[in-house]
């Protein structure tokens, strides 16, 4: 018993939150109760359970359900943020809800208690201006109190309207200045492939309107130059940037098509359906020689009826009438549902 209770104390090194450790030890009992007539259970073996994928088997415990429910809570998160801060983009933070709740709560490899983990999956935001919706997903996920979303954009907060890398350990990097993201995650996936030879990996959140900077092309040249099957794009195609359509000002078409011509493997999927976001970050760890591209087709302002599809809600918050009207959206699912609480 002893020695059982050492190897769950190792399972505790490897950096796992609490309910995942319970379900480990939950798991492990019943490899105990046929072990202990035989002695005691090796160590290595505790070690490769939890090394060899069921670590992150455990981590998909919510149901799709589930975390469309969270998705919703985080886009009423992002909307109390926003008023209370007066100022800040609600198009795309409430288009990528769907995305980072499925990220958070299902694809990375991480724990918010640790979120300096050497072995964390990377996840850089390029496109920092939706930062809400990373901030919520993380305080859900547990990073920090959900009521310290309410300092979003005030001094001194480490929530600033765009991340700041030093004030919130696991942003990874700064962001803001659009098109730096994909090249700061090829370089780490780089790093963690090629000369650690790790098995994080890195995902990386961009915008469609950023696609339009060159520094995008030269990081996209090195990621299938270099093979970094260890690395996701996820492009959040919401056919919009700050002051009109994508293919307006600067035609995009056809993204997939030129990603694949600079050796990337490309899926294209829909953004708000979270079984296709975790299913499509499956398949990734599966390519081989490539990085994947995700095109996640999203609707800007997703779930506030006054504000999808309308790029005048890329850079400006809701007025408090608004934001009432917005959490009635998102409560009621755009009246879909009777709230109890109308
Ligand atoms: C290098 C750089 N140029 C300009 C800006 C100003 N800017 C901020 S957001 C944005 C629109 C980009 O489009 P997209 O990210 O697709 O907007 P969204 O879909 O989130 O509304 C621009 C031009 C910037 N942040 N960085
Ligand atoms: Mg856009």
């Amino acid at each position: 018993m002893m020695d059982f209770c050492e190897n769950i104390l190792d399972c505790r090194e490897a950096d796992i939150s609490d309910s995942e450790y319970f379900i480990h030890m939950h798991f492990l009992f019943t490899m105990v109760e046929l072990k202990r007539q035989k002695g005691c259970v090796e160590r290595t073996m505790v070690k490769k359970i939890v090394q060899c994928g069921i670590l992150s088997t455990m981590q998909k415990h919510y149901s799709i359900a589930q975390l469309e429910k969270k998705a919703n809570e985080i886009r009423q998160d992002i909307i109390k943020m926003l008023v209370k801060a007066g100022s800040g983009h609600s198009a795309g933070p409430l288009g990528m809800a769907d995305i980072f709740c499925a990220l958070y709560f299902s694809v990375l490899n991480h724990n918010p208690k640790k979120p300096l983990w050497e072995e964390r999956d990377r996840l850089i935001l390029s496109n920092g201006h939706i930062c809400p919706v990373r901030y919520a997903a993380m305080a859900h996920a547990g990073y920090f109190p959900r009521k310290e979303l309410l300092t979003l954009r005030k001094f001194g907060s480490r929530l600033q309207g765009h991340p700041e890398r030093t004030r919130l350990p696991a942003l990874e990097t700064t962001s803001g200045p659009l098109g730096s993201g994909l090249s700061q995650a090829a370089g780490m996936a780089y790093v963690g492939k090629v000369i650690d030879k790790k098995k994080w990996r890195v995902y990386c959140a961009m915008s469609d309107g950023e696609q339009e900077t060159g520094q995008i092309w030269e990081a996209a040249l090195f990621a299938g130059k270099n093979k970094l099957n260890n690395l996701v794009g996820i492009i959040d195609r919401n056919n919009i940037q700050i002051d009109g359509f994508t293919e307006d000002i600067m035609p995009l078409e056809p993204l997939k098509e030129k990603y694949e011509a600079f050796n990337w493997h490309v899926l294209e999927i829909d953004g708000h359906n979270i079984e296709q976001i975790i299913d499509a970050c499956g398949m990734a760890k599966a390519i081989q020689e490539k990085p994947t591209l995700i095109i996640a087709n999203t609707i800007p302002g997703k779930g506030v009826s006054f504000m999808e599809n309308k790029f005048e809600w890329h850079g400006k918050p809701p007025t408090s009438e608004e934001a009432k009207k917005a959490l009635h959206d998102l409560r009621t699912l755009g009246g879909r549902i009777v709230s109890e609480h109308e």
